[in-house]
């Protein structure tokens, strides 16, 4: 069948961390049931995922492993596809930004936009946060920290090539103005007029020097693109933009839907645009900016969830606990959509008991048995309507509606809820119709009507795993097959916008549990068991490890006596001590070694409180050059020992030492 219009829609590229987590599958679960329900719509449908695979973080975390950045990223890119495929994620491409056809185009756009006036080379001074890949101006810091991960930032300054962004500000605006659905959820665009557009845009560092893990400049080889150049690109790119195979980007772009998490909202409704418009571009008909999985407060992510919880986040474990299903729903129904939603093992829980497996896995179980209870497993036809026929019938054809409405706001929760209305709807009418009692009368009108409430009843279910299906890829197919109904007419969206699809004398099998029922309170202490049992073991691993890297590191460590004697070791009595702000690891000494006073600001507030340290006798490394510290210059460091589990001493003498003795 000829298609109606293409769809394009695109997740995020994704950081190959490898610690992937169940917030990081919610983007991707969402675009693959709008992919799905497009596709049901009988549109052309692309959608593109992938990974977003250079700077600075990884070339430094595989240069710690011993091995090239590609080699460290590969089977990191492994899991995160495996991922998908336990999700049944069907995405048309998986780009990355090391493939060959990306590095190509994003070679000639970085080019065009040089030529063209709009990337010209400056010097760039900025405080880099490394994790996050971000530069921010002074004024931008929290507290002196990255604003989006409060993390540690770095001041660096290089020579580097800059996007005119500048330029942009008043077109994105206007852009805004003449397109309000462009930017959704409503809150989000107000947020870019008011914190980013309005002020006035900076123009944006485009290369680096320093980072050689990049996309060359291939007019200017000691440049590599800056990161977001190479991965906002990539939306074109997988199309085949700036390549001789292009037929995709003629056909699919501009995308209908970039959904990404708020958090790289700016990079995707800001930079994207004004990169599209220095391009001559089509912009993207539409950015949607979801909200967050959060755990205790916070957002998820493993590192941070790892210490402070017993949720299990792990998408490989909690799919092959509960099955891809039940994961799927619970990201689709549980996080309200737009804003952050909290994830908890019991919320997930609950819904699996309460919507799966009561609601709509009893009505497919008791409705198949009655059928061959009663029936013999063959479908009655209905006869005419009576009781709550009509209203059950109302709820039922006017699902595909409601659910239409709702996937067009991209409002997959209030989609859920619509069927759900109708599978609820549909076992109210059981304990209405009480089909028990009809069974057991003999009259003819009776069998009739048992005939009648058993069809309406089937005919829900059909509409309910039709509706489902863009949201579930197992338990739909699965029910329907109970019906022996696969892949034909009345498996569409056209087929439920009337009710009576099913054609009674169909034979209904006896229905296998859809969904396990689950004992929460039992399945949490497991669960907290099993992280609590896994935490210790790589605490255990990790201790073990530790002796054998320390042996190796000492090895090309070996100094001798004379290099030793660089080092200048004096006694020192700590004169006054107190915290530094907003540090909390950190005390600020006054430190007299002999003639000399010195200011030190050491790490050790965790371990001494400031009057401790007062009168104490430490050991300076006396001609450590000096370096500034949260702002304050600390000359010197004083000696201190850490053992594997923690255990933390000052080092001081055995006995009273005058004050600026040499240490040796
Ligand atoms: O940002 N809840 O990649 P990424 C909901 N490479 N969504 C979450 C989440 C959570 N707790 N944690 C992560 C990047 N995500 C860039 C994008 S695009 C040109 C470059 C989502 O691996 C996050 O919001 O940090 C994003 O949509 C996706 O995971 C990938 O994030």
């Amino acid at each position: 069948m000829e298609k109606k219009k293409t769809y394009y829609i695109t997740t995020p590229i994704y950081y190959p961390s490898g610690n992937w987590h169940i917030g990081h599958t919610y983007t991707t679960v969402i675009c693959d049931t709008f992919a799905r329900y497009h596709k049901m719509l009988n549109e052309d449908v692309f959608f593109l995922t992938g990974t977003d695979e250079h700077g600075q973080k990884i070339e430094e975390k595989a240069k710690a492993a011993g091995v090239t950045p590609k080699q460290f990223i590969d089977p990191l890119v492994d899991g995160l596809k495996d991922i998908w495929k336990l999700l049944d994620v069907q995405y048309d491409r998986f780009i990355r930004t090391t493939d060959d056809d990306h590095v190509a185009a994003v070679q000639k756009i970085f080019k065009a936009l040089y030529e063209k006036g709009d990337i010209y080379k400056s010097e760039y001074e900025g405080w880099y946060c490394t994790p996050c890949e971000a530069f921010w101006t002074k004024t931008q810091l929290k507290d002196g920290r990255c604003p989006d991960c409060g993390r540690e930032v770095k001041l660096e300054k290089e020579e580097s090539y800059f996007f005119r962004l500048s330029n942009y500000a008043d077109r994105i605006l206007k852009l805004y103005e003449d397109n309000p659905e462009f930017l959704q959820p409503k809150s989000r665009m107000n947020e870019m007029v008011n914190n980013f557009l309005k002020p006035g845009l900076q123009d944006l560092c485009v290369s680096r020097t320093s980072v050689k893990w990049g996309i060359p400049v291939d007019f200017d080889l000691s440049h590599t693109v800056y990161v977001w150049i190479d991965a906002l690109s990539n939306y074109i790119t997988a199309l085949g933009y700036a390549s001789e195979n292009d037929g995709n980007f003629k056909k699919y772009w501009p995308a209908d839907l970039h959904m990404t998490g708020k958090e790289i909202i700016r990079f995707h409704a800001i930079i994207w645009p004004a990169i599209l418009m220095a391009l001559d571009l089509p912009l993207p008909k539409q950015v949607y900016g979801h909200g967050w999985l959060l755990i205790g407060g916070d957002k998820l992510s493993k590192s941070k969830t790892d210490k402070v919880s017993t949720e299990l986040t792990d998408p490989h474990e909690l799919v092959s606990r509960y099955g891809c299903d039940c994961v799927r729903y619970f990201l689709l129904r549980e996080i309200p959509f737009g804003s952050d939603g909290v994830y908890t093992n019991e919320s997930l829980l609950k819904r699996i008991n309460g919507d799966l497996a009561n609601d709509l896995g009893n009505l497919v179980s008791r409705t198949t048995a009655m059928i061959n209870q009663y029936f013999g497993g063959v479908l009655p036809s209905p006869a005419g309507r009576e009781g709550t026929d009509g209203e059950l019938i109302a709820v039922a054809e006017g699902v595909y509606k409601r659910v239409s409405d709702a996937m067009n706001a991209l409002n997959a929760p209030d989609a859920l809820v619509e069927i759900f209305k109708l599978v609820q709807r549909a076992n109210k009418y059981i304990d209405e119709t009480t089909p028990w009692i009809l069974a057991k009368q003999q009259d003819e009108a009776s069998r009739a009507r048992l005939g009648t409430v058993m069809y309406n009843l089937a005919e829900c279910i059909r509409i309910s795993a039709i509706m489902l299906k863009p949201f579930l890829p197992v338990c739909p197919n699965k029910i329907l097959s109970f019906f022996g109904i696969d892949g034909s007419a009345v498996t569409d969206f056209e087929s439920v916008k009337s009710f009576g699809g099913l054609k009674g004398g169909i034979t209904v099998e006896k229905a296998t549990p859809l969904f396990p029922r689950i004992d929460v309170k039992k399945e949490l202490e497991e669960i907290e068991k099993t992280v609590l049992a896994r935490r210790a073991a790589e605490k255990k691993a990790e201790e073990k490890k530790a002796p054998v890297s320390k042996e190796n590191d000492q090895k090309p460590q070996e100094i001798t006596i004379d290099d030793f004697a660089k080092v200048q070791l004096k006694t020192g009595v700590v004169l006054e001590a107190e915290k530094v702000e907003k540090a909390d690891k950190l005390l600020k000494l006054k430190v007299r070694t002999g003639t000399e006073e010195r200011t030190i600001v050491s790490g050790i507030a965790k371990h001494y409180t400031p009057e401790e340290m007062v009168g104490k006798t430490v050991i300076v490394v006396a001609n450590l050059k000096p370096a500034k510290l949260r702002g304050i210059l600390s000359e010197g460091m004083l000696l201190c020992a850490e053992d594997a589990e923690g255990k933390f001493s000052l080092v001081t003498t055995l006995s009273d030492v005058a004050d600026g003795a040499e240490v040796r």
